[in-house]
């Protein structure tokens, strides 16, 4: 074995000998071996070439159609207490769980390679990152798992110094939606997940290690781990300031982590740190810091064009795994506003027809190293992270929440970020528009009991008095005819100017019962032309609405018992009682 860590090495022989693979292969992460997976799927027929010409080493995989989403349902939290899962999660007990999952895994990778991939999340010689390995049977896995994570020998070496890592068994299974479960088990940090391939469910680095697992052990320790971006907002003197910001799932993270600033602004600039994982913990100064844990991006394809997103739209014309989009006559990927040639086949490879549904899955995704990204942050690989300036929570909301607001406080912005609500998207299985509570963007992401974790993150302003603004934000309020209110992209960079002004205060606001708003030509958007009743309705709230919203706010709270953190309703009642 190519370890001296010998829990390593046991529970790789514990696994295959439950497992029956017919061979093992310990990755390294090089870009030989990545080639090599590549040629054996292409091979195989999961993998197809995109046009080498306009796309150079792309390539498209389409999922089984009934596997292109996480799967909130058959997604558990199993821990010894029901209450530490808490009712914002499925919980199992840890037992029946791993009874379940062994009589899956028996035999499953007959005929197939188990891989072992060691991988690191943050940068390897960052004292914030931490290592996993994950087992799978899936090539896929481990070709998009090389995009996504700093993956292979160093990882491998750091797990060996540390002595340490979270263990992820993935298996691709049968496909099955009734043989399907994702379990995670953080009390041992460990991960199981069987009969998916798709990225969520699949990938487990991502949302099952960094915000599920890690989420839990972030409390044990003293720090974060969140559904955030993270960007560097640079003015023309030079000056930039980071900003986390944790939106739901195809809410705009990505798009707001690549914008390119408006005509107008030429002069500023974003630079990505991250697009949708942010680990954050306090320095010895107490200032808020964050770090990426990802090296790559596992975006929403649908909607990027020239337009709304150049830097990812460039981005994605070479060295990229395409899944479930559609193709051209000429065999370039092709999805639904685009904007540039159209569609000869669908996400199920068969020949598209109008009117029978989209080309691209409305989930369709691409795989991208983070270093393809021409707006990618020299600071993105720094050990110690970049200091955060302000937090913003999001959501998609058609009505009710202004185009930006400010907390008074950290409780309060606790209590905005616990209030978050958002329509659901086809990132996750199920209805779509429909709007539901999700709490800091972590409603299927957060390890634990939710009451919990507002007191963790309560916690903060106990240990610091330096933390950033807290801030909410919505760049999806619609008219009656369904055209959004605010143009969005790279126009929402007047609204991050706003935000950055605002933590330096520099400009005034008018105070509301939820908390400031803009005021006068403090958010400039005279060159908009929008209509001057719209703009209103954008920056202002209707009491009425709010005391609705409210209420039904304080019912979902109060459905926390008696762990809801006493200062968390605290900041409830004095919101509600300034509706009046
Ligand atoms: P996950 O990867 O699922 O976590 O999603 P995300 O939060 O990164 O969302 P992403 O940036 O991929 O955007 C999802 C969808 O929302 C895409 O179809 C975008 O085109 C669209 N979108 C993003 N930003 C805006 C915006 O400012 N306005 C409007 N109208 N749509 C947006
Ligand atoms: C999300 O759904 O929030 C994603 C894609 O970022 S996945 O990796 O599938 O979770
Ligand atoms: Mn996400």
């Amino acid at each position: 074995m190519p370890t001296n860590n010998q829990e390593l090495t046991n529970w790789v022989a514990e696994v295959a000998q439950m497992t029956q693979p017919e061979s093992i292969v310990w990755c390294d992460g090089s870009e030989s071996e990545y080639d090599g997976l590549v040629s054996e799927m292409l091979g195989a027929g999961t993998l197809k070439t995109l046009n080498p010409d306009t796309h150079p080493n792309c390539f498209l995989h389409l999922s089984d159609p009934k596997d292109v989403a996480r799967v909130e349902h058959l997604t558990f939290i199993c821990t010894q207490n029901e209450d530490d899962a808490g009712q914002n999660n499925n919980w199992k007990p840890v037992a029946d769980a791993k009874q379940k999952m062994n009589d899956l895994y028996a035999g499953c990778m007959q005929g197939r390679t188990m891989y072992v991939i060691p991988y690191c999340m943050g940068p390897v010689d960052s004292p914030f990152s931490r290592c996993g390995v994950e087992i799978t049977d899936s090539p896929y896995v481990v070709i998009n798992m090389k995009l996504m994570t700093r993956m292979g020998t160093a990882a491998l070496r750091r797990i060996e110094a540390e002595g340490r890592f979270v263990r992820g068994l993935h298996s691709t299974g049968e496909l099955d939606p009734d043989r399907r479960f994702i379990m995670h088990y953080p009390e041992e940090l460990s991960i199981m997940s069987y009969g998916s391939g798709y990225g969520g469910n699949a990938l487990l680095g991502k949302k099952c290690h960094a915000l599920r697992i890690a989420s839990w052990q972030a409390r044990t320790e003293g720090w974060l781990a969140e559904h955030m971006l993270i960007l560097g907002l640079e003015s023309p003197e030079g000056e930039t300031h980071y900003i986390a910001a944790a939106f739901p799932s195809a809410c705009g993270k990505t798009n707001l982590a690549m914008l390119i600033p408006p005509e107008k602004f030429a002069d500023w600039k974003i630079w990505t740190l991250g697009d949708d994982i942010a680990w954050l913990h306090t320095d010895d100064q107490g200032q808020l810091r964050a770090i990426n844990p990802e090296a790559g991006y596992f975006g929403v394809v649908p909607g990027t064009n020239q337009k709304t997103n150049l830097n990812a739209y460039d981005m994605i014309q070479q060295n990229t795994i395409f899944t479930n989009v559609g193709t051209t006559e000429d065999n370039q990927p092709w999805w639904e506003d685009k904007k540039v040639g159209s569609p000869k086949t669908d996400w199920k490879g068969n020949e598209y027809k109008e009117g029978a549904g989209p080309a691209a899955h409305p989930n369709s995704r691409f795989t991208v190293s983070a270093t393809g990204n021409r707006a990618y942050s020299t600071l993105a690989e720094a050990p110690q992270g970049v200091p955060i300036s302000a937090i913003v929570f999001g959501g998609r909301r058609r009505e009710l929440a202004p185009l930006v607001y400010q907390a008074k406080s950290w409780e309060h912005g606790v209590l905005i970020g616990a209030g978050v609500a958002s329509e659901t998207t086809a990132a996750a299985t199920g209805e779509v528009g429909i709007v539901r509570r999700d709490p800091m963007a972590m409603k299927p992401f957060c390890g634990y009991n939710f009451a919990d974790y507002w007191a963790h993150w309560l916690s903060f302003a106990k240990r610091t008095d330096t933390l950033p603004q807290i801030f909410h934000v919505n760049w999806f309020r619609q008219n009656e005819a369904g055209d959004f209110l605010w143009p969005g992209f790279g126009e929402n960079l007047r609204v991050l100017q706003w935000i950055i002004q605002r933590c330096e205060n520099k400009v005034g606001a008018k105070e509301t019962a939820i908390g400031y708003l803009p005021e006068g030509d403090g958010l400039d958007v005279a060159d908009l032309n929008i209509d001057p009743q719209v703009w209103e309705s954008l920056i202002s709230i209707d009491d009425d609405q709010w005391k609705v919203e409210m209420d039904n706010f304080g019912e979902y709270l109060h459905s926390y018992g008696d762990r809801l953190p006493d200062e968390l309703l605290e900041q409830y009642k004095l919101v509600r009682s300034a509706l009046g």
